[in-house]
């Protein structure tokens, strides 16, 4: 490894390295080799760009995904890389930011920079990981192009022509060497991601042309409104109204000592709170101390406004969640030199950030509720109503749990089929449509660790219902008093009863729709069982296939022509059965199949994209429900967990 020092004036010091720690170990560097490792070269690559106009030098970035689906061009109208030879190495500028990594560099006097993190890393990163850059500059009235593979220039800076203007285009392709062959940009994450940055930071033109579809796109994203325009979008997406109806949404924005922000929000009849935030323009979609910062001064603007305006309520105290309930907000911050934590960078850790978001936002907001008394009087009332709900049903469910403290056993709904095993760790339920199916699954269940809940009445669509009304449908009641976790505010992930909950329905419309119901239901109201990767979606086979004395099991058509093809070879004559339901299975087919660890395949839950999940599950009510359905596992579901 070629490490060398140089020093430059005062404490400006940079290493200087070549690029083969970062094909040694991609995933230190980036973070992983999956598609995030690969989507992270893209937004260091625009966010290069991006700098470019947040600093005043570009107002347009374009960005093409070419037909292969997995080389793309970042263009923008800036300065251009330079291109001038520096003396100590010899070479052109873009060379070597692009062929040797810095360490420790110091930031560009008071400009931002999207560097920290997983971000900026820096352009020769990128270079190391792609089979092929090419960069391309115009600048001084000359066109400069280069080419380079796997963070090698594979030709010297030549110039190739006159240019008008200025500005770099990078293209490149990441290295299927380092992330696999299956490598292709997701088009519908990059479009998304586009089309935010178009919002918080307007004024800037961004072009997306998808090669990949047919015919060829390009949607142009500028927005004069910036961020007061995106929340107006999020609220109509989330197709909550807005509280007080018709009410303008609001924008604050200032640069005052040092701390530059942009937040605009709204209350909405919406039962839960919903932030995007960003940080010099990228997403922080776990949040941290400058959301920790909206937060609070929201908070302490409305209590003071209650309190000057003598709205307290008499009977009930508003917490912090009543007075969040239904927010919706846009936050962008910029921090010079932000640090970012967690395993996808994602959440902001500058502590001192928060009173700075604090300081800016509470005077801001306690000002427009002041100038702005009706919004204000209904934002309150709404409040109200919040905590008076919320009391409403803590008091039913204290009544439910009280019961439950006596013996927790006692209050498990009449039609659970429990388990032997009081360890949540060995425990195991099964949520099966049908009382024949049920019935099939009780018998061939392991009846120490595997419990079974059949499911009869209709399951109420969770996506419109506040707590309150979902704990009086009384199917999810029942889920709810097995699983023995509670719900809302009596929610304790610590009493869960069981390690694993497994959704078991027919592959049929009706089994989707009550899959969409319950994994609705389960990301509205019961999210950390998700997000602990406890709720699973069982995968019953479709067909039998029994040829000579061996069985297989197929879990769609293309499963058993597959197996046909393979296992068949002429002779034996392959005997097919098709279940049209779970209640079709014998007790042992069921077991063997889908109950069974050693054979069972399974689907785990997951959510890999709060936002974009979010959004789905908003959109896509009232859709096709099998495509709904569809969705949803593609989406949430990515990990695909086979039980061994
Ligand atoms: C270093 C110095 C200057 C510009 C850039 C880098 C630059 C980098 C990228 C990456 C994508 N687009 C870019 N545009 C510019 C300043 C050069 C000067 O002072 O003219």
């Amino acid at each position: 490894m070629a490490t060398k020092k140089e020093s430059y004036t005062g404490a400006d010091i940079q290493v200087l390295e070549g690029l083969e720690p970062v094909r040694k170990r991609p995933a230190m560097y980036i973070g992983g080799t999956d598609s995030t490792g690969y989507h992270h070269l893209l937004w260091e690559i625009l966010d290069n760009s991006v700098d470019e106009v947040i600093n005043g030098f570009a107002t347009t970035v374009e960005v093409t995904l070419h037909k292969d689906g997995r080389s793309i061009t970042v263009v923008d109208n800036g300065r251009g890389i330079p291109v001038d030879i520096m003396p100590k190495h010899k070479k052109p500028a873009v060379e070597v930011i692009l062929t040797t990594l810095h360490a420790g560099g110091k930031f560009e006097q008071g400009n931002y920079i999207h560097s920290g993190g997983l971000h900026g890393v820096g352009s020769s990163v990128v270079n190391a990981l792609a089979r092929k850059l090419v960069v391309e500059i115009k600048r001084d009235g000359k066109k400069h192009v280069q080419t380079y593979g796997r963070g090698k220039a594979t030709s010297t800076l030549k110039v190739d022509g006159p240019a008008r203007g200025t500005g770099t285009s990078v293209t490149f392709e990441p290295d299927p060497e380092i992330f696999g062959e299956k490598l292709k940009f997701d088009a519908e994450l990059v479009r998304e991601r586009l089309e935010a940055k178009s919002y918080l930071h307007k004024g800037m033109t961004v072009i997306w042309k998808d090669e990949t579809a047919t015919p060829h796109t390009s949607v142009t994203y500028k927005h004069d409104g910036g961020i007061a325009e995106y929340l107006t979008k999020v609220v109509s997406e989330r197709n909550k109204p807005l509280v007080p109806a018709g009410s303008a949404t609001t924008f604050y924005h200032s640069r005052d000592n040092g701390v530059r922000l942009e937040a605009a929000l709204a209350w909405t009849e919406a039962t839960d709170e919903h932030i995007r935030s960003y940080v010099n323009g990228i997403p922080t979609n776990l949040g941290g101390t400058h959301e920790a910062g909206l937060r609070g001064a929201v908070v302490k603007a409305v209590r003071n406004y209650i309190e000057t305006h003598d709205l307290t309520p008499k009977g009930v105290t508003l917490t912090a969640e009543d007075i969040r309930e239904g927010m919706v907000a846009i936050l962008s911050t910029y921090v010079v030199e932000p640090q970012f934590q967690g395993q996808t960078k994602g959440r902001l850790n500058n502590p001192e950030v928060t009173a700075q978001v604090d300081g800016v936002l509470r005077p801001a907001l306690e000002k427009w509720l002041n100038d702005n008394k009706s919004i204000a009087e209904a934002v309150v009332a709404r409040i109200i109503l919040a905590a008076r709900a919320r009391e409403a049903s803590r008091a039913a469910s204290q009544a439910v749990s009280r019961k439950t403290a006596v013996s927790h056993r006692l209050n498990l709904p009449g039609k659970l089929a429990d388990c032997a095993s009081t360890d949540p760790g060995l425990s195991e339920l099964f949520i099966v449509e049908g009382d024949s199916a049920g019935g099939s699954a009780k018998q061939g269940r392991d009846r120490r660790t595997q419990a079974i809940l059949p499911l009869r009445g209709k399951v109420l669509n969770a996506e419109q219902a506040s707590t309150d009304k979902v704990t009086t449908n009384k199917e999810l009641q029942d889920i709810v008093s097995a699983l023995g976790c509670g719900i809302g505010s009596d929610f304790d992930i610590s009493k869960l009863r069981y390690g694993r909950v497994f959704l078991l329905m027919d592959a049929d419309s009706d089994g989707h729709h009550i899959a969409t119901l319950l994994l609705t239901f389960f990301y509205r109201h019961l999210r950390p069982l998700i997000e602990k990767g406890a709720i699973h979606i069982a995968q019953p086979p479709l067909y039998r296939v029994d040829i000579g004395k061996e069985t297989y099991w197929a879990l769609d058509e293309a499963d058993r022509d597959r197996i046909i093809r393979e296992k068949a070879k002429g002779n034996a004559k392959p005997n097919i059965m098709r279940f049209k339901g779970l209640g079709e299975m014998t007790a042992d087919e069921l077991k063997e199949t889908t109950l069974d660890p050693k054979n069972r395949l399974s689907l785990r839950v997951t959510i890999d994209n709060p936002i974009e999940t979010d959004r789905l599950i908003n959109d896509l009510m009232g859709k096709d429900v099998s495509a709904r359905f569809k969705f949803i596992m593609e989406r949430a579901g990515e990990v695909q967990d086979l039980d061994v």
